[in-house]
């Protein structure tokens, strides 16, 4: 490929922004990058990229945008060759879509609401939540990576598994995900934050601690 121009519009605590830029990384391209805080404000360069969600992460190409981290993580791993984030398989291929769609859909929806829950609406939604990621629990099991031997879409989209949840769970001081209720996952989630590149790309545990906490304490002055 020629002369490229890739920027991405990122929040440096976005689960969903680190996924393109892991995805970057693993592939070796370079990029700028310009840090935003959407809860904060919203540039017009985002809103231009982003009008429908108005988002970050935003993918900008050679002046062409593009919004959601799963679409920019495949196209990123269409327009570049090295190393592959999806597998090669059709099948293969169709079986990490279904995956991610399960994480962000399913896994990431539930866990978030029963993080953020009322008391009284907690315990039915830990049910739900639970029930998701004993479903992956099931899936990682006898596998280091989803995908096999390697790092690739799954793992990086199931990121927010990985490192953030242990984080939001700290600072709302609510317990879903532990090594004694989900061994397979959670020999996962050493594995995938032992790796390096990965590792490299993680924010500062305390400061995504304390950032989680003061959302929490401005969610709960504004109610
Ligand atoms: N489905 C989106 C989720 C992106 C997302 O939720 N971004 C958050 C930051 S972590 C955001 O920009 N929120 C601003 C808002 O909701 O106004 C993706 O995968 O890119």
């Amino acid at each position: 490929m020629g002369e490229q121009e890739v920027k991405v519009i990122g929040c440096w605590g976005s689960p969903f922004s680190r996924r393109v830029e892991v995805v970057l990384k693993l592939k070796g391209i370079p990029y700028n990058y310009k840090e935003e805080d959407p809860y904060i404000s919203k540039s017009p360069e985002l809103l231009k990229g982003n009008p429908v969600h108005k988002k970050i992460p935003v993918f900008i190409h050679n002046g062409r945008p593009l919004a959601e981290s799963q679409v920019i993580m495949e196209y990123i791993d269409e327009a570049w060759q090295g190393y592959p984030i999806l597998p090669l398989d059709p099948y293969q291929r169709s079986r990490a879509r279904f995956w991610a769609k399960f994480i962000d859909e399913k896994c990431i929806t539930s866990l978030s609401n029963t993080l953020w829950a009322t008391e009284d609406e907690y315990e039915k939604l830990l049910k739900e939540a639970k029930e998701n990621l004993q479903v992956l629990e099931k899936e990682i099991e006898g596998k280091k990576f989803f995908g096999g031997e390697n790092i690739g879409f799954v793992d990086i989209v199931a990121n927010f598994i990985g490192f953030w949840l242990g984080c939001v769970q700290e600072a709302v001081g609510r317990t879903i995900f532990t090594k004694q209720s989900y061994p397979f996952l959670s020999k996962w989630a050493e594995e995938y934050v032992s790796c390096n590149i990965i590792k490299e790309n993680l924010p500062p545990r305390d400061r995504l601690v304390t950032y989680f906490k003061i959302r929490i304490e401005a969610a709960k002055a504004s109610n």
